[in-house]
C-alpha cells in the first residue's frame, strides 16, 4: 500500500548543490541555514511535483466530487519537516545531511511557522488537508494569503507584546502563483436594474474591485503519492485604469482600488471566540469567498460543458465556521445573475452543495453584520440575502402559523444585523458540531428551534488530530517505539494502536516507555533553558497547559492552583509533594485585557517561586513565549499532565487533549467537549475529572444562582490566593496590579473558578498520588497512546466523505 519510491541519495545531493548555486550563487559550504533550509524545500519540492500534477489529471480523468474547504484559517506550521515525512524519505533525507555535515533540526528550525490561523479551528483545517490527502480524497483547501500571519509573543517584564509575522521574509519555497486564475472580486457601489428580454437583470456599478490570485502550496498525503492542494488568495490592484487621469473622479476610485487591495489581505485578525465586528474582516470573508466560489465554478463548467445544474453532484463546500458564510449568498449570486437560473433551481443547488461546521457557543463568537454595513459593501449580495431571508420567515410561519417567536429565533435578518450562523444553516445540507456533548448541546438549546424544523440536518463529527505530525513528526522516540512493538501501521490507520494494550502491564515495555518520555522532558527542558533561562528538572512532574488564552479555558484556575500550592509549602515546609513544573503557553488577542492580565499573573507568579530558595526545587512555573506549532510538538511530546480544564459547555470539542493523550499524557480535565469522549475510550480511571457537569453549569445559569462570593466565605484556600491578587505578594511594585481578576472572580465569575476550585485542587492530589507509584503511573500513560486511536482525523475525515460529502477515493 505505502508507496515509497526508491530513494536516489546521489542524485538528491545533486539537486540540493543546484538548487543552493542557482538561488544564492553559493555552494552549499558557504550557505547560511537560512539558504541550506531554501534549497533543500526546492529540492523535496521538485520531488512532490511529479505527483502534483498527476493527482490533478487523476481527478479530472475520473471526473471526481471534490470537497472545497472554505476558511478563513488553516493553521499549517511548518511544512518541510511534514513533507518529508510524508514523502516517506525523511530518514534518508536526514542522512544526506548527515553526510554533508548539516543537522536536520536546525535545518527545519530555520522555517518559519505559516500561522495563517488562531487556534484550534485553524489548526483542525490544516489536520483534515493531510488526512484528505492521505486518504486520497480531492480536496482544496481555499483560504487567504495574509501578508502577517497570527503575531509573533514576546514577553517583555512578564507582559505579552505582539510583534509582526513577517512569515514571507524569506520567501515561501513550497508555493507557487497562479496568475492564470485570477479573478475580479467587487465591492461597493449600487445595484442597477436592466431589463432584458422581459427579465430583470441586476448589475453592480460603480464599485471597487481587487483582482484575486491564488497561490497553491502541495499537502502531500503519507505514501501514497497523492498530492492535494491548499489554495491561498493574494490581493492585488487592479490596473486596467491610468493614475495619471486627469479626470478627478478616476484617479480618487484609482487610488481607493489601490489601497483596498493593499489592505485586504494584510493581517490575520487575532481574535479567538471573539467577534469584532471589523468592516475589513467581512471584507476579507468575502474576498476569499468570491474567488474561491467563482473559480469553482468556472473549473466545473470548464469540465461539464458549461452546465452548472449539477454543480452540486460534483462539489461540495465545507464552511469552517460561520466565517466563510457569505458563501451561500455569492453562489446564489453566481447562479441567478451570471448563469441566468431561476431562483428555485438555483437555491436547489445551493443547499445541496453547502454544509456547515458548528465550532463554538460561545455568544460573543457569533458573527453579527450590522445591515447597514454589510449593504454598502456587498449591496448585490445583501439583496440575495434578503430574498433568502424572506423566503425562510415564509417557511417558518408555514410550520409555526401562530408562533412569532419562531421568526424572531430563526430569521436571517433581525434586529438591524445579519446572523451569520442563519444563513449558514438556512443555505446547507449538513450542520455539524465537532463533538458528541457540544452537537447535543447545538440541538438542545443553542439551535434548538432550526434542529426542531430540521432535524436530518444536523449531525456530530467529532474532531481528530493527524498522528503523522503529533506523533511521526513530534515523537520520533516514541513514534519508532511503537513501530518497533506493533509494525507502522498505526500511521495511516490510528486504530492499531489499539495492539499496545497488551503491554501496558509489561514492566519492560514500561520502562521504556518512560524511558522516551524522559528523553522527550530533557529535550524540553533544553528548549525551556535556551529561550527562557529557566532550569528544569526532567525528572519532575511536567504538568502543561498550551492553548489560546481564554477565560472560559480557565488558565486563571491553574495558575491560582499554583498560588495555593505555594503557600501551602510555605507553610509546610516538610510537605511531601511531588515536584511538579508547572508549563504554560498562550497567546492573548491583543485588545483582550483580562487574557493579557493573566498571563501577567502568570509570569509574575513563576518569578516569585522560580526564584523562592525555600521552594527547593518543588515547584517551577515556566511561561513558553510564542506558543505555535512547531514549539507545540516539543510540548505534547514531554508532557506527564495535559490540562483540559474549561468550564464545562463551553470548549465546542478540543484538540490539544488528543495531541497529550496521543503522546501518553492523562487528562486532568471537566466533563467537556471530547474530554467526555477520550474518558470513554480511556476509562474513568484514567483520567482525573472534576468539576460541575455541563448540565450543572447550564443549569446555573438558567437560574442565575452561582454566588461566588457563598465560596469565598467558606473556603480558607481560596480567600487567601485571592487576597494575594490585591495585596502585592506578586507584585509588590503595583499592588493593585490583579485587581481586575479579583473583582471579576468574585462578582461575577462567569466561568465558575471558584465554584471547581477545590475540586480542581482534589483532582490534583490524585494526580500527586498516582503519579508516585512509577509502575502504576507508566501503565496508565501507555493507555492514553493505545486507546487514542478514535481521535485521529482520518477517522474524522471518513465520517465526513460517509456522511456528508460523498466522495470517492482516487485511484492513480
Ligand atoms: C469571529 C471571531 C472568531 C474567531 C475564531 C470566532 C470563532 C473562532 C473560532 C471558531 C474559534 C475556535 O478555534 N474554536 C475552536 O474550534 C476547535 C476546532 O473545532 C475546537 O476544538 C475548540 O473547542 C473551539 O474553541
Amino acid at each position: 500500500m505505502i508507496k515509497k519510491k526508491k530513494f536516489d541519495k546521489k542524485l538528491f545531493k545533486k539537486q540540493l548543490e543546484s538548487n543552493c548555486r542557482m538561488l544564492f550563487r553559493r555552494n552549499l559550504d558557504e550557505a547560511t541555514p537560512q539558504q541550506v533550509y531554501q534549497a533543500v524545500a526546492y529540492s523535496v519540492k521538485d520531488d512532490i511535483i511529479d505527483n502534483w500534477i498527476d493527482t490533478h489529471k487523476a481527478y479530472e480523468k475520473q471526473d471526481a466530487k471534490m470537497v472545497y474547504y472554505m476558511s478563513m484559517e488553516f493553521l499549517m506550521g511548518r511544512a518541510l519537516g511534514n513533507n518529508m515525512i510524508n514523502l516517506v524519505c525523511y530518514d534518508e533525507i536526514r542522512e544526506c545531511l548527515d553526510e554533508l555535515g548539516f543537522d536536520l533540526n536546525i535545518i527545519e528550525d530555520q522555517e518559519p511557522d505559516a500561522a495563517l490561523g488562531n487556534g484550534g479551528l485553524g489548526r483542525l483545517a490544516a489536520c483534515f488537508l493531510d488526512s484528505l490527502a492521505t486518504l486520497g480524497y480531492p480536496a482544496y483547501g481555499c483560504g487567504i494569503r495574509y501578508r502577517y500571519g497570527m503575531f509573533k509573543q514576546k514577553i517583555v517584564n512578564g507582559a505579552q507584546k505582539e510583534v509582526p509575522d513577517d512569515w514571507l521574509k524569506n520567501g515561501n519555497p513550497f508555493e507557487i502563483k497562479r496568475d492564470e486564475y485570477a479573478v475580479e472580486v467587487k465591492f461597493g457601489g449600487y445595484v442597477d436594474v436592466e431589463m432584458h428580454d422581459g427579465k430583470a437583470k441586476y448589475i453592480q456599478k460603480n464599485y471597487q474591485s481587487v483582482r484575486a490570485v491564488p497561490y497553491d502550496m502541495p499537502i502531500v498525503g503519507y505514501g501514497n503519492g497523492i498530492v492535494n492542494t491548499l489554495r491561498i488568495w493574494d490581493a492585488e490592484a487592479v490596473n486596467n485604469f491610468n493614475l495619471d487621469s486627469f479626470d478627478k473622479g478616476e484617479y480618487q476610485k484609482a487610488v481607493e482600488q489601490e489601497n483596498l487591495a493593499r489592505t485586504i489581505v494584510e493581517v490575520l485578525y487575532p481574535n479567538d471566540n471573539h467577534m469584532a465586528g471589523k468592516e475589513l474582516r467581512l471584507k476579507q470573508q468575502y474576498f476569499f469567498i468570491s474567488a474561491s466560489v467563482q473559480r469553482a465554478v468556472q473549473k466545473y463548467k470548464l469540465l461539464h460543458g458549461g452546465d452548472v445544474r449539477k454543480l452540486h453532484e460534483k462539489v461540495a463546500f465545507q464552511l469552517n465556521d460561520t466565517h466563510p458564510t457569505v458563501a451561500v449568498a455569492e453562489l446564489m449570486r453566481i447562479l441567478v445573475d451570471e448563469e441566468g437560473l431561476e431562483w428555485n433551481e438555483a437555491w436547489d443547488i445551493t443547499t445541496k452543495t453547502c454544509a456547515y461546521t458548528n465550532h463554538t457557543i460561545m455568544s460573543e463568537a457569533l458573527e453579527k453584520w450590522p445591515n447597514e454595513l454589510f449593504s454598502r459593501l456587498l449591496p448585490r449580495v445583501y439583496q440575495i440575502v434578503e430574498e433568502i431571508n424572506r423566503r425562510f420567515i415564509l417557511e417558518i410561519q408555514k410550520n409555526y402559523p401562530n408562533d412569532q417567536s419562531k421568526v424572531a429565533s430563526m430569521a436571517i435578518l433581525y434586529d438591524g444585523q445579519v446572523r451569520m450562523a442563519h444563513l449558514a444553516i438556512t443555505g446547507s445540507y449538513s450542520v455539524n458540531g465537532v463533538a458528541r456533548l457540544h452537537t447535543d448541546i447545538l440541538m438542545k438549546r443553542e439551535l434548538k428551534d432550526f434542529y426542531q424544523m430540521q432535524p436530518k440536518k444536523f449531525n456530530n463529527k467529532t474532531n481528530g488530530i493527524t498522528q503523522r505530525r503529533f506523533l511521526l513528526h513530534g515523537n520520533p522516540l516514541l513514534a519508532n517505539w511503537v513501530t518497533s512493538k506493533i509494525g507502522d501501521e498505526w500511521i495511516t490507520k490510528l486504530d492499531h494502536l489499539k495492539h499496545l494494550n497488551v503491554y501496558v502491564d509489561d514492566e519492560k515495555c514500561q520502562s521504556e516507555f518512560m524511558n522516551i518520555k524522559y528523553q522527550n522532558k530533557v529535550r524540553l527542558a533544553k528548549y525551556i533553558k535556551e529561550h527562557n533561562d529557566i532550569d528544569v528538572d526532567p525528572r519532575s512532574l511536567f504538568d502543561c497547559q498550551v492553548k489560546r488564552l481564554h477565560e472560559y479555558k480557565r488558565q486563571l484556575m491553574n495558575i491560582l492552583h499554583v498560588m495555593y500550592l505555594y503557600n501551602e509549602i510555605k507553610e509546610h515546609p516538610d510537605m511531601d509533594i511531588v515536584p511538579r513544573t508547572f508549563i504554560f503557553g498562550a497567546k492573548a488577542a491583543a485588545g483582550y485585557h483580562t487574557a493579557k492580565l493573566t498571563i501577567k499573573l502568570i509570569n509574575a507568579v513563576a518569578d516569585r517561586i522560580n526564584n523562592d530558595p525555600f521552594i527547593n526545587g518543588k515547584l517551577k512555573v515556566v511561561f513558553i513565549e510564542d506558543y505555535r506549532v512547531s514549539n507545540a510538538e516539543l510540548i505534547f511530546a514531554a508532557a506527564d499532565l495535559s490540562e483540559q480544564i474549561s468550564t464545562a459547555s463551553r470548549e465546542a470539542s478540543g484538540t490539544g487533549n488528543m495531541k497529550f493523550m496521543l503522546n501518553g499524557a492523562p487528562t486532568i480535565g471537566t466533563m467537556d467537549g471530547a474530554n467526555v469522549e477520550i474518558v470513554e475510550e480511556v476509562g474513568q480511571e484514567n483520567a482525573f475529572i472534576f468539576g460541575l457537569s455541563a448540565e450543572e453549569v447550564m443549569e446555573y445559569e438558567r437560574n442565575h444562582n452561582y454566588y461566588p462570593r457563598d465560596v469565598y466565605n467558606t473556603d480558607e484556600n481560596v480567600r487567601k490566593v485571592l487576597t494575594q491578587l490585591v495585596n502585592g505578594y506578586y507584585s509588590p511594585e503595583d499592588p493593585e496590579k490583579f485587581r481586575a481578576l479579583y473583582n471579576a472572580l468574585l462578582e461575577q465569575d462567569t466561568y465558575f473558578i471558584l465554584k471547581d476550585f477545590d475540586s480542581y485542587k482534589e483532582a490534583q492530589k490524585r494526580v500527586d498520588e498516582a503519579y508516585r507509584d512509577e509502575k502504576a503511573w507508566a501503565r496508565m500513560a501507555m493507555l492514553q497512546t493505545a486507546n487514542c486511536g478514535k481521535f485521529s482525523s482520518d477517522r474524522t475525515i471518513e465520517e465526513y466523505v460517509n456522511d456528508i460529502w460523498k466522495l470517492d477515493r482516487i485511484v492513480l
